[in-house]
């Protein structure tokens, strides 16, 4: 008897699909390189129950992973929510009883203080567990065979925030995982936490500081001797949440920020800087030369969420949500709060941005990204991710060379985020293969793709077929058999 609203968020390539799988040795045309040995981990959001407020938007839908085990030119699939607190205690109602995205003042009374979080933006290993996450909840760990979920993460009792990012980086040198938590002394608030958790699995560092104001902080960057901060005005307040809106709004007229916290500093050292309003999420990388610091993101000129409108009542423009790589550049050793070296790197519009992980924190070579070519055709109305955004291109960009490499899915098919698979720890940078998810639209369906990193522009060099549709996920990782 479930039904599900008759609304975008839920109908056409947006509708529910709520299975659980296992599927061994998936029909491959070409072949997967047998030496690919591993798992790539990748999650979606797909509600469990309909809406307990008629509607919802996509970034609430309840967190499912899917595993690609790859072996010996073989790939296994598994696929399976996570079971968070919000999972389990509406299973067990039968009905959902959290209500809109970020506002507890919607939800039934019955789960007041209970964590919020659907698991549904991200999904890592590390120390030995498959973490889950979603930033505005502590991580979900799961067993990285079987995917059966063990409970909320706290890194053996030293966690001291109620919520942990969903963009966590390894450092590729010491094997830490370092992180950060925000609203992380309650909803709302403009506590941060800087987190450095070592391989045992244990917070071993943490620096607690505040944001300018409070917003959505998706993602930072790392480079070997700062972390940085950029505070874009994505916004919210308690009245917002009282009045039923959106918990975000876009607010152009503030300026972005910048924060830079010395890794081995403290909240004292950190310094902030300012440049005018943009929009700003994802990090590709970032690096230091001595002092000064580069941080790669794809800049669009206005807010790429239709779901979280202009705070002052401007219609959202889909001409302004192109985003392009840009390197921001800012010198701790400079005076003033200014930064405003911003170069582009690409005029090819794209988002999720990737790299070969071991050159996390570093000067590198090689990135990815899902490029969003308006010039190519489309033929599937209601394809359209739920951003309004299409991607539809997978992108290579050498910054050595300031070439692009990229390959167009065609007209009735869409693609996810792609992750990058090194050809072996020894293999020179981009030496490996990329894989994602392909949205065959037409045929209600999804594949993996898989290519060669160094040819993407080749089209794919395997398509491991799937029987059924997988929903628009967000981001996934490898891990290396070993
Ligand atoms: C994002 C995705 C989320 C979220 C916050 O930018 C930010 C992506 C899937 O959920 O809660
Ligand atoms: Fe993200």
């Amino acid at each position: 008897m479930t039904k599900f609203p008759n609304t975008p968020s839920f109908t056409g390539n947006n509708r529910p699909e709520r299975f659980e799988a296992d599927i061994a040795d998936l029909e491959v045309e070409g072949d997967i390189p047998t030496g690919i040995n591993g798992a790539f981990y990748r999650v979606q959001p797909d509600p469990q129950f309909p809406p307990r407020l008629g509607d919802d938007i996509a970034f609430n839908g309840d967190g499912q992973i899917s595993m690609f085990s790859f072996r010996n030119g073989r790939v296994d699939f598994k696929h399976r929510w996570v079971h968070t607190d919000k999972w389990k205690l509406e299973n067990e109602a039968g009905h959902a009883l959290f209500g809109a995205y970020r506002n507890p003042l919607t939800d039934d009374p019955s789960v007041k203080g209970r964590y919020r979080g659907t698991a549904n933006t991200n999904v890592l290993t590390y120390a030995g567990k498959l973490l889950a996450l979603k930033e505005d909840s502590p991580p979900v760990a799961m067993d990285p065979e079987t995917l059966e979920t063990f409970g909320y993460e706290d890194f053996g009792g030293t966690l001291t925030s109620p919520t942990f990012t969903a963009h966590p980086k390894i450092d590729p040198e010491t094997g830490d995982m370092i992180a950060f938590a925000y609203a992380a002394k309650g909803l709302l608030t403009r506590d941060m936490v800087y987190y450095v958790i070592g391989p045992d699995g244990r917070v071993k560092r943490e620096v607690w500081f505040e944001v300018p104001y409070y917003c959505m902080m998706h993602d930072f960057g790392v480079t070997r001797d700062y972390a940085i901060f950029h505070v874009v005005p994505i916004v919210s307040s308690w009245d917002r949440l009282e009045k039923g809106m959106p918990h975000f709004g876009f607010d152009t007229t503030r300026e972005i920020h910048l924060g830079v916290l010395p890794r081995d500093g403290e909240a004292k050292d950190m310094r902030w800087f300012k440049a005018p309003n943009c929009f700003a999420s994802h990090v590709m990388n970032a690096f230091n030369d001595g002092t000064r610091i580069y941080f790669d993101t794809p800049v669009a000129e206005n807010n790429m969420f239709p779901f979280f409108p202009d705070v002052h009542g401007k219609p959202f423009n889909p001409m302004q949500t192109q985003s392009r790589l840009t390197r921001w550049s800012v010198d701790m050793g400079s005076k003033g709060e200014s930064f405003r070296s911003a170069e582009r790197l690409t005029e090819l519009s794209g988002e999720f941005p990737r790299i070969d992980e071991r050159y996390a924190m570093t000067e590198y070579r090689h990135g990815y990204l899902a490029g969003m070519d308006e010039t190519k055709p489309f033929d599937m109305p209601g394809g359209r991710s739920a951003a309004g955004l299409l991607i539809n291109t997978l992108v290579h960009i050498d910054h050595a060379t300031g070439k692009t490499q990229s390959w167009y899915c065609g007209p009735t098919s869409s693609l996810q985020e792609t992750c990058f698979i090194p050809k072996s720890d020894r293999a020179a940078e981009g030496e490996g293969y990329l894989t994602l998810v392909c949205n065959r639209l037409d045929e209600r369906r999804s594949d993996l793709l898989v290519f060669d990193a160094q040819h993407v522009d080749e089209g794919p060099i395997a398509v491991a077929k799937l029987p059924l549709r997988l929903r628009m996920g967000l981001h996934g990782n490898w891990t290396p058999a070993s």
